[in-house]
């Protein structure tokens, strides 16, 4: 049978169905995602939430002439399959395909790319003002979850906008989940005394009720009205939006077409800010992402039929070794405490969460306060452990160097996804880390070659009494054996893994590929040094100065932008120590957009996988020297 679907060309083709036919579209597009996301991996739980609230926006509004900007853009695949992208869909975060979030080189439907939280609101007052400055007449819609409304970025968003009264339509889009349960008192401030879950069920109760008792008439459902109303104004936080100088409406039922429809409508007549609060359920429509919200919120591959995960994947990962770290380090030392940013599942600390619950603090998605707090922490005697992924510490960058870096307080940067991320794009790279933790005063930067190493080096960074970063990927552990008994390895101090005529100085994840790789290059008379460099900061200056030496060859690798990165680090240490007529390389990441793919894909495309590596470097020693000059500085 044809699918209503299929006719959905772009978004207008909506304006022409009717409700029961956009009820039907709603189903068919839940079909698609779920079958989508169950091969391909993705977010699901979030865009199962927004298809009935997408599917009135787009009904309701013209886009790209009106402009859409969505928060964080994890709820974005029913925009996507309505804005044209339908047939390419099942290319959805696949290499060559599809983008899991707004891409502005991907459609002019996308009016702003995102994947970080809490943006929309700035994004699209600025759009706001820019529509009146131009003296057009479009509207701006920004939708944004109540996770994301905690972040710091949109309350100061919200703060302007009640300030300068633009107009702009918010679409709050109110499931009372993170990625994890909702923290922290705005999100209860949102939830006091009526669920928004339980909202929808005696919504959705009410209305069957009366469809089954027509008799009970008109007046029963003018009374049930008004006290919804009443109920509605009493209990919802319209108020403190009114305060703030932005229109309220709401509750409205976010899975209720018509209801949309027409908060939308009246959204579009309003000369100011407004804002809509829609109550929606994560995983609408697939039990088992509705009833584990947290499992299903960005999910592998998985059946159907059951949920289940279709690749069962052996062996530890590096979040959960750091998560197994953390007890046992915390049963030792009481004063060990663990910070996370919205992502305790993520990071590996939900059983830490369990097991030591009044030692554990979700902010919510507040990285750069979870930074400051942290020093508040650690001022005060105790020895803090922020877990949050590379991309996202971007945020907290001043509150690293002014808060923790310049006091010297003993604060501890767990930067989980560091590298290459696979599926996400773009915004989720982890690959700027290093650079922009290594010039920060008192700082030590440090990454594990494996999952053993990485335990010793949570321990070690907790014994250094100084700021410490330590990263490591989204990936599994090498398989290596587990030491049972903790050490402090001396800060500044590498490992010889291999020994050979000139140095290959590997960091972190790299360093395995980089003995694979020196392995494969003495078959062409290339004798490389492997080590592992453990420290980007200190570095270990006599092991590098050992292969330093005039006509001797230095090459750095690492998964991170080259440009400040760990090998630049080396550079001006030969440039300090005035070590010339070395022939010098760095290995590792430009600076730029990353492709979509799986990480070993995105390795192979960056030359940083094992064959890459070693054609890399024959290369760098087919080259011929240049005439005078400093060696050093080619490559
Ligand atoms: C700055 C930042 N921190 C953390 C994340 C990871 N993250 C992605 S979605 C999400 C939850 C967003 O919750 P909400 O806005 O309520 O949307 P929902 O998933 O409930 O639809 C988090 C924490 C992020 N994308 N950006």
């Amino acid at each position: 049978m044809a699918r209503i679907l299929d006719s959905i060309r772009e978004p207008a083709d909506l304006r022409k169905l009717t409700e029961e036919e956009l009820s039907i579209l709603a189903m068919e597009i839940r079909a698609l995602i779920l079958e989508t996301v169950a091969k391909n991996g993705g977010h699901l739980g979030s865009n199962l939430g927004v298809v009935e609230l997408t599917l009135a926006l787009h009904k309701v509004f013209d886009s790209p002439r009106d402009k859409i900007v969505w928060d964080v853009g994890h709820q974005c695949y029913t925009h996507k399959i309505l804005t044209g992208r339908k047939d390419r869909f099942g290319g959805l975060r696949r290499c060559g395909g599809i983008l899991g979030f707004p891409c502005r080189e991907e459609s002019e439907h996308d009016a702003f790319n995102t994947g970080h939280a809490s943006t929309a609101l700035s994004a699209a007052l600025g759009m706001a003002v820019a529509r009146d400055k131009a003296g057009e007449k479009h509207h701006v819609i920004a939708v944004v979850g109540d996770g994301s409304l905690t972040g710091g970025v949109a309350l100061e968003a919200l703060n302007q906008i009640g300030h300068l009264r633009e107009r702009l339509i918010i679409v709050l889009n109110f499931n009372e989940m993170s990625i994890s349960i909702n923290v922290g008192a705005w999100s209860k401030y949102f939830s006091y005394l009526v669920s928004g879950q339980r909202y929808i069920q005696i919504k959705d109760q009410a209305k069957s009720l009366l469809k089954r008792v027509p008799q009970l008439g008109w007046p029963v459902i003018k009374a049930g009205r008004a006290l919804e109303e009443l109920v509605k104004k009493t209990l919802f936080p319209g108020l403190v939006f009114k305060e703030l100088g932005i229109r309220y409406i709401g509750p409205v039922h976010g899975h209720n077409i018509q209801s949309l429809v027409e908060a939308f409508e009246t959204a579009k007549t309003y000369d100011g800010p407004i804002l809509i609060q829609c109550v929606t359920q994560k995983g609408k429509g697939y039990e088992p992402a509705r009833t584990h919200p947290e499992k299903f919120h960005g999910a592998g591959p998985f059946q159907v039929s059951t949920g289940e995960p279709l690749k069962r994947e052996w062996g530890p990962s590096f979040s959960s070794v750091f998560g197994a770290a953390m007890i046992k380090i915390a049963k030792k030392d009481e004063k060990v405490l663990a910070i996370t940013a919205a992502m305790g599942e993520g990071t590996g600390l939900k059983e830490f969460s369990e097991k030591l619950p009044g030692r554990f603090f979700d902010v919510g998605i507040a990285e750069q306060h979870a930074v400051t707090f942290a020093s508040g922490l650690a001022v005060s005697g105790f020895k803090p452990v922020v877990a949050i992924y590379s991309t996202f510490l971007q945020r907290a960058y001043d509150q690293v160097y002014h808060d923790v870096c310049l006091m010297d307080l003993p604060v501890v940067f767990v930067l989980d996804r560091a590298g290459i991320v696979p599926d996400d794009g773009p915004t989720h790279q982890g690959v700027n880390d290093i650079a922009y933790l290594r010039h920060m005063p008192n700082m030590i930067v440090m990454a594990p070659k494996d999952e053993n190493e990485l335990q010793h080096m949570l321990w070690s960074a907790l014994a250094y009494g100084h700021p410490v970063s330590v990263r490591f990927p989204k990936a599994k552990g090498l398989g290596v054996p587990m030491d049972e008994t903790l050490q402090v390895l001396p800060p500044g101090r590498s490992e010889l893994v291999k020994d050979g005529r000139d140095l290959l100085f590997a960091f972190g994840n790299m360093v395995a590929p980089a003995l694979e790789a020196a392995r494969e290059l003495e078959k062409d008379d290339i004798s490389l040094a492997v080590v592992n460099a453990r420290f980007a900061k200190p570095l270990d200056r006599d092991m590098i100065l050992r292969f330093a030496q005039p006509g001797g060859t230095v090459i750095t690798l690492e998964e991170g932008i080259v440009d400040g990165g760990a090998g630049s680090a080396v550079r001006e240490l030969l440039d300090k120590e005035e070590r010339f007529g070395i022939r010098f390389k760095s290995l590792g990441l430009p600076i730029g957009a990353y492709p979509l793919g799986k990480s070993d894909e995105i390795r192979t495309m960056v030359g940083l996988d094992v064959p890459g590596l070693v054609r890399q470097i024959k290369d760098f020693y087919q080259t011929p020297l240049s005439c005078g000059g400093d060696e050093r500085t080619r490559g």
